[in-house]
């Protein structure tokens, strides 16, 4: 019987899928450029990946440029040649198709390694003695519909919060641990050149096993906002996979 064969196939198949993500070296919540590049740059250090994506679509912010024009911005061109994306200098910007630019990502963070598993919403973390150790996760419909069933877990030996602006996995933590961020999670007014520098510089652990990448740095550390420019996302997780790997090969 054909249909059931198909549905058989995508179910065996994606059971495997999960079951095989279920412990990790590292998962990032938010598949936006900085969730993807930190993705990318830990699966091919060989770091076993996981990113928990809540949307349909991958990409975050990146699909529609600024204000639906989707044109992306960066300064420095050498991560995306890298990455095989088309770039074009103009008046010492570089500028890509943000089309180009989403899927380029992901496609080089999957066939770096990174598992990528959409519409999983992460809805709070595991925490041990040591600190975080893995993510509550619960599928994205069932958290729309606000629906009374239990989630379930992934574990990891680090988190990185890559959820953008609202800095969500923080968030979480601050429900209980107020002390974390007393001035709470927010940004700035736009200033591009301070928040790019200052998003990178800050990248890093916020509480044991729990890392910062993107915009939910600025969010965390009251940087400003920056509006669409890419470069900053993607240094800030190239920074966090290098600060991770780093950690977990000193391990
Ligand atoms: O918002 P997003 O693109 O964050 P980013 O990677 O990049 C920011 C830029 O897009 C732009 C900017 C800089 O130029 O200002 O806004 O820091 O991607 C965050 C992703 O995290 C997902 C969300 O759907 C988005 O795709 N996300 C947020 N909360 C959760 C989540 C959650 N609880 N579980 C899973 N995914």
């Amino acid at each position: 019987m054909i249909e059931t064969d198909i549905s058989k196939a995508i179910l065996d198949t994606y059971h495997r899928r999960e079951v095989a993500a279920l412990a990790n070296d590292v998962v990032i919540v938010g598949a936006g450029p900085a969730g993807l590049a930190a993705g990318y740059f830990l699966a091919k250090a060989g770091v076993k990946t996981t990113i928990l994506e809540k949307r349909l679509s991958i990409g975050g912010g990146i699909w529609g440029g600024a204000a639906g024009y989707n044109v992306i911005v960066i300064e420095d061109a050498e991560i995306l040649d890298e990455l095989q994306i088309t770039t074009k200098k103009e008046k010492g910007l570089y500028l890509a198709d943000a089309i180009e630019f989403a899927t380029g990502l992901a496609y080089q963070a999957k066939q770096a390694g990174a598992e990528i598993l959409n519409l999983m919403q992460v809805e709070d973390v595991i925490i041990k003695n040591k600190g975080v150790e893995g993510a509550v996760v619960n599928h994205t419909a069932i958290m729309m519909a606000g629906l009374h069933v239990d989630p379930y877990c992934i574990a990891s030996k680090c988190v990185v919060d890559a959820t953008g602006h609202a800095a969500e996995v923080v968030a979480m933590l601050l429900k209980r641990k107020p002390d974390l961020v007393p001035r709470g999670i927010q940004e700035g007014f736009m200033d591009v050149r301070t928040s790019e520098a200052g998003v990178v510089e800050k990248t890093g652990e916020i509480y044991p096993g729990l890392y910062l990448a993107g915009m939910s740095v600025a969010s965390v550390f009251g940087l400003p906002r920056m509006g669409p420019i890419f470069g900053g996302m993607i240094d800030s997780g190239k920074k966090v996979a290098e600060m991770i790997h780093a950690k977990l090969r000193a391990a």
